[in-house]
């Protein structure tokens, strides 16, 4: 059985699809997830999904994975710009975690150019839409074989 890794997204990604196609295109979280689970069963990963709005969760869902999962592919959403919290979480953790972002956040305004995520990060890919997503998860699995 391959490895297993969690995808976690954070607060607002429900909602692509369905507003800003300009900034986030037009796919959905259900239809980014079908492109992950595609492109795990060639990698030969395991994934488990979870989408919440709620900072609480996420940290739950972080330290819920030590111990299930061999790493974390992050879209922490605006919490990215915020929380310390989320930080705390994955140092704490030590999972490797790759940061994902559809929109490339450094062409955005300035208050999306920080992460407090990065920082505890194995590395970041950020406005290549879906791809970010399928380009991390290669990226996790060329890690794990370290
Ligand atoms: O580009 C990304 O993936 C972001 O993490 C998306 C976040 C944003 O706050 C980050 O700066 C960059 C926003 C999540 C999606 O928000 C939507 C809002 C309205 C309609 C559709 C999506």
């Amino acid at each position: 059985m391959g490895k297993s890794v969690l995808v976690l997204n954070g607060p607002n990604l429900n909602l692509l699809g369905q507003r800003e196609p300009q900034v986030y295109g037009d796919l959905t979280l259900a239809d980014i997830e079908t492109r992950c689970i595609t492109k795990a069963r060639e990698l030969d990963l395991e994934l488990e999904f979870l989408q919440s709005n709620h900072e609480g969760k996420l940290i739950d869902a972080i330290h819920q994975s030590a111990g299930k999962h061999e790493g974390i592919i992050l879209n922490a959403g605006a919490y990215t710009h915020t929380s310390v919290a989320l930080h705390d979480a994955l140092r704490g953790v030590g999972l490797p975690c790759i940061e994902v972002h559809i929109s490339n956040t450094f062409a955005r305004e300035t208050f999306r150019h920080h992460s407090y995520i990065s920082p505890v990060a194995l590395g970041v890919i950020c406005g290549f839409g879906v791809t970010s997503y399928l380009l991390a998860l290669q990226a996790m699995t060329e890690h794990l074989k370290q």
